[in-house]
């Protein structure tokens, strides 16, 4: 492989890395909350952020949560694309901090959702569960 080569090859991955990173550049915030999920009783703030498909004024292409703890921590979650994307905060684990739990419809014919559930507690970004299943629960 020449240099000249190499050099091309390394760019093409660059401005693939930049892409990607414009992606999350050009989110609309879905929905914004200030809540305790780490668990250190101060509000943190979470954005559930996404990219609609083009032409398409429902469809999420890409849905990610960007999270900043109250000591500045910053973390991003990157969720399945769908319709309806939210996000509701329920203990879960029952550890006594709230957990993320995140939905969007599939838009399928089945009526599938995708699930994730995640937990920040004490600043750690852990995810339990992530699964797609129908409305009335049953596993696909
Ligand atoms: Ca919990």
């Amino acid at each position: 492989m020449s240099l000249l080569a190499v050099t091309g090859a390394l760019a093409n991955e660059s401005a693939q890395q930049d892409n990607e990173e414009d992606v999350y550049e050009s989110g609309l915030v879905i929905q914004e909350w200030n809540k305790d999920i780490t668990g250190d009783n101060y509000p943190d703030s979470i954005k559930l952020t996404g990219v609609l498909f083009p032409d398409s004024s429902l469809f999420y292409q890409t849905v990610w949560a960007d999270i900043k703890s109250y000591n500045g921590e910053e973390f991003r979650i990157v969720y399945e694309s769908g319709y309806s994307p939210t996000l509701t905060f329920e203990d879960l684990n029952h550890d006594g901090i709230v957990d993320l739990f995140y939905s969007s419809a599939t838009g399928g014919s089945g009526g599938l959702y995708h699930y994730d559930l995640h937990t920040l507690a004490n600043q750690k970004l852990e995810k339990f569960t992530s699964s797609t299943t129908s409305k009335s629960g049953s596993k696909v």
